[in-house]
């Protein structure tokens, strides 16, 4: 309405008009001309990842939350919960079997307690390289996998990476496996890790992430894990010595809540797809393109490196694996068995 000086001030009635007849009149007239009006609303998406800024989780997280966002003009925003703010590896999944957490950045580790399926790829000594891991998990073998989490409440969306898991400790050089008889190591809350471990004669302790307070404190003496982490989380200030034993691809299996994904309408699940596929992609050729540098720098921080151990001595350790309890089960041992010829 005109108000007595003149100036315009709307009313409740006409903004109620406004309402009313104005926005079906526009929504009509962009049907028409063939561009419907977003009904979506707008979406805040939580994404988990137990370690913290910085590591190979987390600039999956960031690369994804960055592609959403622009992808999707903001009708998606994505809130990452890092540093075990909501828990650990196997508490986050529980809360996206939920949904109360949409997606998570998770090492395929702590996977194997609740789909079997996933203990598959991390088969100790199983990929000869990261292009070798890059064919095999993006190919049909790693959709089996990625669909089989399905079983189990997640949207299995792809693959990004850990790496390649190397030997630390603070007790002595480990230079075959005979050196490694009595160690306390420590292992993902994962049975396959717990196996692979004591095959080669340590005494493996399951432990969630973080462990440098256990590792400062001796609690246990080592840990394996890939290059990024011995400098994110400075190992090299307790931990004397590292054995390059690439002995197990460590890939994040990067899931959605099956729950969330299942009210998504195509056009967005393909975005979300998408995104994270671009996401992992661009994380593993960062995280690949980063380990030259990376041992430069733990040698120069003091620790003592073997780069060449005596790796027949631990594949020999663990060749019997395969026909453990772990793999009993029929689709479990199937798909182990097609990846061990599709990698030999
Ligand atoms: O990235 O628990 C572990 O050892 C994992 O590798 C952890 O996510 C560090």
């Amino acid at each position: 309405m005109i108000c007595a000086n003149g100036q315009y001030i709307s009313t409740q009635f006409e903004e109620e008009m406004m309402k009313r007849c104005f926005l079906p009149v526009l929504t009509a007239l962009l049907i028409l001309l063939g561009m419907p009006p977003r009904v979506q609303a707008e979406q805040t998406i939580k994404l988990g990842v137990v370690t913290k800024p910085g590591s190979a989780q987390n600039i999956v997280a960031e690369k994804f939350k960055e592609l959403v966002e622009q992808r999707s003009n903001k009708d998606f925003t994505v809130k990452i919960y890092h540093s075990k703010s909501i828990g650990n590896e196997t508490e986050i999944l529980q809360q996206i079997q939920m949904n109360t957490i949409q997606l998570g950045v998770i090492t395929g580790g702590p996977f194997d307690t609740f789909d079997p399926i996933a203990r598959v790829i991390n088969y100790p000594f199983l990929f000869k390289d990261s292009t070798q891991a890059d064919a095999i998990l993006d190919g049909p073998l790693g959709q089996e996998i990625l669909e089989d989490l399905a079983t189990v409440g997640f949207k299995g969306l792809c693959f990004s990476e850990n790496g390649f898991r190397n030997l630390t400790n603070n007790k002595h050089a480990v230079l075959s496996a005979a050196d490694i008889s009595g160690l306390k190591i420590r292992v993902m809350a994962s049975p396959l890790h717990k196996a692979i471990w004591s095959a080669l004669g340590a005494n493996p302790t399951p432990m969630p992430w973080p462990i440098y307070t256990e590792l400062e404190q001796g609690v246990i003496d080592g840990q394996e894990n890939p290059l990024w982490v011995m400098e994110v989380y400075k190992f090299y200030e307790i931990q004397k010595y590292m054995t390059m034993t690439r002995h197990v691809y460590s890939p994040h299996i990067d899931v959605a809540s099956m729950i969330w994904w299942k009210t998504l309408s195509p056009k967005d699940q393909k975005l979300i797809q998408q995104a994270m596929k671009d996401a992992a992609i661009y994380q593993r050729k960062d995280n690949r393109d980063k380990d030259g540098a990376r041992l430069a720098l733990l040698k120069e921080k003091g620790m003592i490196i073997e780069e060449h151990p005596d790796l027949a001595s631990f594949r020999e350790k663990v060749a019997d694996l395969k026909d453990m309890e772990l793999f009993k089960e029929p689709k479990v041992h199937a798909l182990l068995l097609k990846i061990l010829a599709a990698t030999k």
